[in-house]
């Protein structure tokens, strides 16, 4: 961590005031004013308006009961968030969380990410993010759909497809989506296809959603190795999570050329040195809603692990896509010694500010989340915009425009390192970029 210019501690301060007891929030905010000082010390006018401390507040936060009856007709009790975190580049847009661990702070800390993510794609979309405390493990469809449609039943209110556009994340995929749109649909009488994205083919979702952040992820990496003369072709990969992004960068790196090892969920991690097969994994995953020590009984040379940690398989990229902080400098310092050459984050915030450090320390390369997982959102912008026109674009089109947003992040994110004194610093280049478009788009609008 950097002594912050005055403005900055300031805002950071009223930050920990303001918020106490949201962790992840404040080492969301600390990350990106940690990148500033160069920024407001070289352009005054980042100083003036508060912006930093308009940025840190959210312009509106939900918070809602969301009652549903399960299969036995208990009735049960979550509570809703929608974060509307900032709007001065397009709509709030930022993903629906559903997992046990979810509260305001974690929201807070994902709608936070969301806004510079959001501007470093270079799409016309702010932030928010959402959630429930509900946990859809184990739980019957019948009990998921009664769910999604309480939660519309207040959310509906609040978003639209100039105002607030969410999508999926932990726990969201699909099945919920569906649900979600049904009933908005249903209340509103409206069929207002822009009003969530990651929706299926059949009703206005785009190609390529599925598999974006994961492609994305792995499109980030190739930039970043290309940087240093190297390809992934060939290279040891291992992965955290088994879920809808690590699926999908386990695919893409793999039809790169990659081998891709190892991945993991909650339970432990499995080993596979034949080389993940990933319709397997599909299957298990997505059809069955299985767990990884599935796989690892159906493949013969494939091993499960509940103890220790995936972080110790030696590899020479490493893709985390579970959850926050789920790296953090120990882990760091084992990938460092098995060689790690680069490490691309398909998830929000997986490695701690310490696990950072040491990845630099070592020259390893690192793409942080807001630019390596922004493929996913931006490809909910490329579905707003299809259904804004009422079309339908075709996967490879789809997946090329998807490519190119990749390529043109990674070179916004190396370009501001460059001009800010720090090249090849992908962490600072993120901040740096995304948070000037932003804040002249404030300082355009006012004082609002
Ligand atoms: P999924 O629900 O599809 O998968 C999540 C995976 O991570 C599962 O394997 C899950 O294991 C594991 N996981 C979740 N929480 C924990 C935990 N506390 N400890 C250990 N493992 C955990 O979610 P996604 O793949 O969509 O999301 C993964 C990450 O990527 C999140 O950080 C999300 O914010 C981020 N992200 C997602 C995008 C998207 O488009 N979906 C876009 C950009 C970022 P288990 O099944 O055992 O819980
Ligand atoms: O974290 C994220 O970027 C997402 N969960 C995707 C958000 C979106 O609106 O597609």
């Amino acid at each position: 961590m950097s002594d912050l210019h005055p403005t900055l501690a300031g805002a950071f301060q009223t930050v920990l005031d303001r918020n106490p007891g949201e962790a992840e929030f404040h080492q969301a905010v600390r990350e990106v004013l940690d990148s500033l000082n160069p920024v407001v010390a070289k352009n005054p006018e980042y100083a003036d308006q508060s912006i930093i401390q308009r940025l840190c507040e959210p312009e509106r936060q939900l918070m809602f009961r969301v009652p549903w009856t399960d299969d036995e007709g208990g009735v049960r009790i979550n509570r809703g968030f929608r974060v509307e975190f900032n709007s001065a580049l397009g709509p709030y847009k930022g993903g629906l969380r559903f997992h046990p661990t979810v509260n305001l702070g974690i929201v807070k800390f994902l709608g936070f990410e969301q806004i510079f993510k959001n501007s470093l794609t270079g799409l016309p979309i702010g932030g928010g993010k959402g959630g429930s405390d509900f946990d859809p493990k184990g739980l019957s469809d019948g009990e998921v759909m009664r769910f999604c449609q309480s939660l519309m039943t207040e959310l509906y209110r609040h978003i639209g497809e100039y105002t607030d556009v969410p999508a999926g994340d932990i726990g969201v995929g699909g099945r919920e989506i569906g649900y979600l749109f049904g009933q908005y649909k249903r209340i509103t009488n409206r069929y207002e296809s822009g009003v969530l994205t990651g929706k299926g083919l059949a009703y206005g979702g785009s190609q390529v959603r599925t598999e974006a952040t994961g492609f994305g992820t792995v499109f980030f990496t190739r930039e970043m190795l290309a940087t240093k003369g190297l390809r992934i072709s060939g290279r040891r990969v291992i992965i955290s999570g088994s879920g809808n992004v690590a699926i999908y960068a386990a695919e893409k790196a793999q039809e790169l050329g990659a081998q891709v090892v190892a991945c993991s969920d909650s339970g432990g991690y499995i080993v596979d040195e034949d080389g993940l097969d990933i319709a397997l994994l599909r299957q298990i995953k997505e059809k069955e809603r299985g767990r990884v020590s599935d796989y690892a009984e159906q493949r013969p040379n494939a091993t499960f692990h509940a103890e220790g940690s995936v972080w110790d398989v030696p590899c020479e990229v490493a893709l985390p896509c579970a959850t926050q902080n789920e790296l953090d400098d120990d882990h760091a310092r084992s990938l460092v010694e098995n060689g790690v050459l680069a490490v691309a984050e398909g998830a929000n915030m997986p490695c701690t500010p310490k696990a950072v450090e040491v990845l630099a320390n070592a020259g390893v390369l690192f793409g942080p989340g807001k630019a390596a997982n922004a493929g996913g959102v931006a490809t909910s912008a490329l579905e707003m915009q299809q259904n804004a026109s009422r079309d339908s674009w075709h996967f490879d089109h789809t997946e090329q425009r998807l490519d190119q947003i990749m390529v043109d992040v990674h070179a916004r994110c190396a370009e501001a390192a460059e001009t800010y004194g720090q090249p090849g610093n992908y962490v600072a280049g993120a901040n740096i970029a995304s948070f000037i478009k932003v804040a002249d788009a404030m300082l355009s609008m006012g004082v609002i």
